[in-house]
């Protein structure tokens, strides 16, 4: 698919501060998440001793695969000025047999593995074929989507989550993860959109959303028709309006897994829970409260951080990612590239629908 038509009646240039802030908010998520993983509770102690060592160390914290799929969407959109599937696919593919190790989830090397044996001839058919044809729900679709909501800032909300929903279908197809990546997608997109660092109106931040969403899970407005990602919205909202929620009431309600559902609610409250202070984390800086309280709830703790990074980076801009993590952290260099390159690509289609 060559570039997608700029539809926006007025286009608007995006700040590359935050461009920069959302690619490398999610990698600094996804390496210092990953020494937490798979943790079903994390210590306060530890979580606060780990990051207070983590000052001195000068040993480079490495990515997983949330960041390795991440850099092959943001390098296809950016060498072939739009979605190109199949470039994607074999990019994904080349990346994995490159580095197996990476912490891939347990089922989608199947995918890998009919991808590389037919050339990606359909890039769509591995996907759809997983679980019995239902298709992963896994959360692997929405970790690494971020670098879309860069190329698509000023897309049609219907192209945007076209998009999205075209770069997770290569690996999964459950409806769960189509709608996490659009979530996730569209969230990093209202992020890098909101221009006061200092005060954002959550309500109107989950109701855009919401909007999205229902449109999504269910447009005609029927009634009783399961909108899961709605549903957890609600919650999300409720939860903003308490004093304070018990992680473990978080993570029963909205999740901290690596099921798409089970997590991208998830990481957009500790984005917008962050906004303040969080009494067991002492930290000023909002977008590193953001990543430590994200990773204080356990589980899936490397996507559920990349995730809630992308954003907070998107919002706060790249002056608030710590200039150590962005030091030790394997891959920050690329991402300000692939940044600067993305924004790049959005000025030029801008220019060319003008
Ligand atoms: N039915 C049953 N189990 C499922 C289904 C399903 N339809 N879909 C997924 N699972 P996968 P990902 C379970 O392999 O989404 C890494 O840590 C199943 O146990 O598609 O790319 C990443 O960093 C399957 O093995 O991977 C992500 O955080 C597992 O979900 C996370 O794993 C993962 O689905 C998911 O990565
Ligand atoms: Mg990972």
């Amino acid at each position: 698919m060559a570039a997608t038509v700029v539809r926006n009646a007025r286009p608007v240039s995006p700040r590359l501060s935050k461009y920069c802030g959302a690619l490398v908010g999610a990698v600094v998520g996804d390496c210092l998440g990953a020494y937490f993983e798979c943790k079903r509770h994390v210590k306060v102690d530890e979580l606060l001793n780990h990051f207070a060592a983590l000052d001195s160390v000068r040993k480079e914290q490495q990515f997983t695969d949330d960041t390795a799929m991440a850099r092959s969407v943001a390098r296809s959109l950016v060498e072939k000025k739009g979605l190109d599937v199949k470039d994607m696919a074999s990019r994904f593919v080349s990346e994995f047999y490159k580095e197996p190790d990476r912490g891939y989830g347990g089922s989608i090397a199947a995918v890998f593995s009919k991808l590389e044996k037919s050339g990606c001839s359909d890039p769509f058919l591995p996907a759809k074929e997983q679980f019995d044809g239902q298709g992963s729900f896994g959360n692997g679709g929405a970790m690494r989507i971020s670098p879309t909501a860069l190329y698509g800032y000023n897309l049609s909300e219907e192209e945007l989550n076209k998009v999205s929903e075209d770069i997770t279908r290569i690996t999964h197809t459950h409806p769960d993860a189509l709608r996490g990546a659009q979530l996730q997608c569209s969230a990093v997109r209202l992020a890098l959109r909101e221009t006061d660092t200092d005060h954002l109106n959550t309500n109107n931040f989950i109701q855009k959303l919401r909007t999205t969403m229902k449109q999504l899970e269910n447009p005609q407005n029927l009634d009783n028709h399961p909108q899961p990602y709605c549903d957890k919205l609600d919650t999300i909202e409720e939860f903003l309006k308490r004093d304070s929620v018990d992680c473990s009431e978080v993570v029963e309600c909205l999740g901290n897994d690596i099921s798409a559902l089970g997590s991208v609610p998830t990481a957009i409250y500790c984005f917008l829970r962050s906004l303040k202070p969080v009494d067991y984390i002492p930290k000023e800086n909002p977008f590193e409260r953001t990543i430590l309280y994200a990773i204080s709830l356990g589980g899936d703790t490397d996507t559920i951080a990349t995730m809630a990074g992308a954003m907070a980076g998107a919002y706060y801009e790249l002056d608030r990612v710590p200039q150590h993590w962005q030091d030790i952290c394997e891959g920050v260099p690329d991402a300000v590239s692939y940044a600067k390159q993305l924004h790049t690509l959005c000025s030029d289609l801008m220019d060319s629908h003008k």
